[in-house]
């Protein structure tokens, strides 16, 4: 019988180990030049950061955005790493990239640091962050709607097949009508009110994307108001266009609730808020529509537990990652913990999020620690129960953790 010490090594081993395939990031590969964010400056400029500098400096948000990225740079290492502690997980986590980067910090010089980053090139510097994660492959955020993303869509031939796609369609379910204009300039003629083709040719853009993208899924985030079904027009594109089109193409239908938008519009992309969600639409979307398959985040940690608890009830919902304001490790310990204790393996514990491509250094090196410890706790808990635990068996949980239970619900 293994020792408690050896299942912990084995534990440490597999997790570290195996690679992980990061399901939802932000991430671009370099073919997409500009819209792939690497370096120190983006890491430090990484709008989690510019929430949390704006609370500690008199800087206006007006002369914040008027600074060049540098600048914004500057004084966000100023305030967060110079003039206070930089003890926040965002701000521990540029400490991870750069400490596993071998980029010393000891003198604190910003100036010393972004030498470092001026040397690399981005195609090599892509394989460098990909070893040090530990990462073979991250899924995109992938928005048509998006011109500068389209441009490069209708420009690029073949991309880094380490950079697989996701269809992001919040526009097409959330913006009505606006979104009907620039549906039609795209030439799919949609009017506001959802009259006339407009949900046939909602069902052409779809089809002309997937067959443009091959995602792996499509993707939408939700306010904590969605609810499911209404009167909305959200609920008629998801019954008659999103769902029945997902389904044909066996594609999973992932939705990311919880999202409070823009609660504070002078911090930008960081002026996003947490609401609580409703579970109830949660289950009539997965006991509705049998035949789709659905994967579900939420963003309020009241909503964890229940959304565990609705995904023993559905086979068709696969529940990942700890989003956004739960992506902390004292949150992430007590959802890895209740999601093992209720689901087992058929949960997928984890994703980046990453917007900037050094990030997932950091956001696979801290998650793989925690979700270790869990897991560990979890097999010297079998082998006090006399179940015999061997390697094998903590090979394959890892790779399910960190791959398997996604790739698998794909497949199915
Ligand atoms: O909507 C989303 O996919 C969120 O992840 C937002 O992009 C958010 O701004 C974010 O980056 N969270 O980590
Ligand atoms: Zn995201």
């Amino acid at each position: 019988m293994a020792s408690e010490c050896e299942i912990r090594n084995w534990v440490a081993k597999a997790v570290e180990q195996t690679p992980v395939f990061d399901l939802h990031t932000h991430l671009y590969p370099a073919s997409f030049e500009k819209l792939m964010l690497w370096g120190i400056d983006e890491l430090l400029t990484y709008h989690y950061l510019i929430a949390e500098t704006m609370r500690l400096t008199d800087v206006s948000y007006g002369d914040f955005w008027s600074m060049d990225k540098s600048r914004q740079a500057e004084l966000i290492w100023q305030t967060l790493f110079i003039d206070h502690a930089p003890i926040s997980e965002a701000c521990r986590g540029v400490l991870t990239v750069l400490e596993k980067l071998g980029v010393d910090t000891s003198r604190r010089d910003l100036g010393k640091i972004r030498k470092f980053f001026a040397k690399q090139k981005p195609e090599k510097y892509v394989d460098t962050v990909f070893k040090l994660a530990n990462c073979s492959a991250v899924v995109m955020t992938n928005d048509p709607l998006d011109p500068v993303e389209r441009g490069y869509w209708e420009s690029v031939s073949r991309i880094d097949d380490r950079f697989k796609t996701a269809l992001r369609i919040d526009p097409v379910l959330l913006n009505w009508p606006k979104v009907a204009d620039q549906l039609s300039e795209l030439g799919y003629k949609a009017k506001g009110n959802l009259s006339g083709k407009t949900i046939a040719e909602v069902r052409r853009f779809l089809e002309d994307w997937i067959d443009r993208l091959d995602p792996l899924y499509v993707a939408c985030s939700l306010p904590p108001t969605w609810r499911y079904p209404d009167k909305s027009f959200t609920t008629r594109v998801l019954d008659e266009a999103v769902l029945p089109i997902a389904r044909e193409r066996k594609l999973p239908f992932a939705i990311m609730v919880g999202v409070t938008r823009q609660v504070n519009p002078q911090l930008k992309l960081a002026g996003d808020a947490v609401g609580k969600s409703d579970i109830e639409s949660v289950h009539r979307l997965c006991a509705g529509n049998p035949d789709n398959k659905f994967m579900c985040t939420m963003l309020a940690r009241e909503n964890t537990h229940e959304l565990a608890v609705a995904a023993r009830k559905h086979r068709n919902l696969l529940v990942f990652g700890c989003w956004w304001f739960l992506n902390n490790p004292s949150i992430i310990e007590e959802m890895t913990r209740m999601r093992m204790e209720l689901l087992g393996e058929s949960f997928v514990p984890q994703h980046s999020d990453a917007r900037v491509l050094d990030q997932i250094i950091y956001k696979w090196s801290h998650s793989r620690q925690i979700i270790a410890k869990v897991m560990a706790d979890k097999y010297v808990d079998l082998a006090a129960a006399g179940w015999k635990v061997t390697r094998q068996d903590i090979q394959r949980t890892a790779e399910n953790f960190l791959s398997g239970t996604f790739t698998k619900f794909l497949e199915r």
